[in-house]
């Protein structure tokens, strides 16, 4: 079974919209907290991740308030990893907020403006001081309002390099200071909240964590099925991909109908996604990949309430109900990769001459011209893709005959 976090800030949001404000009360970073501690007591998670404003404010006046045990900052943290121990949860990941401070509204690592850049370089350091306190493993930037609305807007001879030397320093503080982070991550997304991101695909994030000081230490947690289905891309290309680098992190999760806007469902609640989630996780198994999978996503606004009861049973059903879609998920997976008659079918379709295999592997060309494959005998066969489909369907929907 795949171990599972759950984000302080999933848990948090009072899901307000732009055309209604929030219903569920809000909680304090203490009271979420508990509710995580509540889930792991009942073995739904294992792990958890925030942002740096989930726990404590930002001072921008006083950017290392965190340094200072006798700081507010410096309580609420101790009080949060106090409780966090005690309930053995890890925080395995943070990431810096540049997205909900309005001085970041224009761009945070990659602000045209050098003044801005400072700010957001500044806080993302005391987000990592913040990780390593509670000993976290990850460190991610979204790429959140390094975006843009209009093009002549931005100074594009440099936007990238902003984006690279703001990683750079955070990968340089963390190795200087010997911190707990021992992997960057990073989350792209194709808009919202600016019109245009400047890492709108996982293709895009790889791309970049290549061209930074040390490409190892950079990876990626692609968020299907939101992310890269907003613009109608598959998470599949994705996340292979990520693994075929060995780049993949770990993976955000929730619900999304093709197309639309970031929906943020809970896991597999929607009109559309059951299969893509089953198909994902067979194939990150088939894969061999073994990491975790964190939960990015938020109550449905219609099963708000307001009251003080309701914050906190609502937010509860919701952790119990995400756990619960992906346990099903993962169950099915197991079925898919465990049926005979669909890896014999599999087989059909991808051949069985491992000498031709081994041939193409190694590469040596001399080889490879001197072979004469049997054309006609290939082409004669049809790729039986719907049948071997409707066995996966008939899996799917508990049909086992
Ligand atoms: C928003 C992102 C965000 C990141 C963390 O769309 O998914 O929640 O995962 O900053
Ligand atoms: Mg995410």
């Amino acid at each position: 079974m795949r171990v599972l976090s759950m984000p302080f800030w999933c848990v948090e949001n009072p899901v307000g919209d732009p055309f209604g404000r929030s219903i569920l009360d809000r909680l304090s970073p203490l009271e979420v907290c508990d509710l995580l501690c509540a889930a792991k007591r009942e073995g739904l998670i294992e792990l958890t991740a925030s942002h740096d404003d989930n726990l404590v404010p930002w001072d921008p006046a006083n950017p290392e308030d965190d340094q200072d045990p006798a700081s507010q900052t410096s309580r609420t943290l101790q009080e949060i990893r106090l409780r966090l121990q005690a309930a053995g949860l890890r925080m395995a990941m943070i990431t810096c907020d540049l997205h909900g401070n309005p001085v970041f509204r224009g761009g945070g690592l990659a602000n045209p403006n050098p003044g801005i850049r400072l700010l957001a370089a500044q806080k993302v350091l005391r987000s990592i001081r913040i990780g390593h306190f509670f000993g976290a493993e990850y460190l991610t930037y979204w790429v959140a309002r390094d975006g843009f609305e209009t093009q002549f807007a931005l100074p594009w001879e440099n936007t990238y390099r902003y984006l690279l030397e703001g990683l750079n320093l955070a990968r340089r503080y963390i190795r200087d200071n010997k911190l707990s982070i021992r992997k960057g991550s990073i989350e792209s997304k194709p808009n919202e909240p600016r019109g245009e991101m400047l890492l709108p695909t996982t293709g895009h994030a790889l791309a970049l964590s290549d061209a930074l000081e040390e490409p190892g230490f950079w990876g990626v947690n692609p968020e299907i099925l939101q992310h890269e289905a907003m613009t109608n891309l598959s998470p599949f290309v994705a996340l292979a991909l990520a693994v075929a680098r060995g780049k993949l992190n770990f993976v955000h999760l929730g619900n999304q109908k093709p197309g639309q806007f970031d929906n943020d469902n809970p896991t597999m609640i929607g009109m559309s996604g059951v299969k893509e989630l089953v198909g994902v996780l067979w194939m990150l198994e088939r894969m061999g990949w073994q990491g975790h999978f964190e939960f990015d996503n938020h109550v449905l606004r219609t099963d708000t309430a307001p009251g003080a009861d309701n914050a906190r049973e609502i937010r509860m059903d919701f952790i119990r109900l995400n756990v619960e879609n992906f346990r099903l998920a993962e169950a099915k997976a197991a079925e898919l990769s465990a049926d005979r008659e669909l890896a014999a079918m599999q087989k059909a379709i991808w051949g069985e001459l491992p000498g031709l295999a081994d041939l193409l592997a190694r590469g040596d060309w001399r080889r490879i011209l001197a072979e004469r494959p049997d054309y006609g005998q290939l082409n004669a066969q049809a790729v039986r893709i719907a049948r071997l489909d409707t066995r996966a369907n008939r899996l799917l929907l508990g049909r086992r005959e």
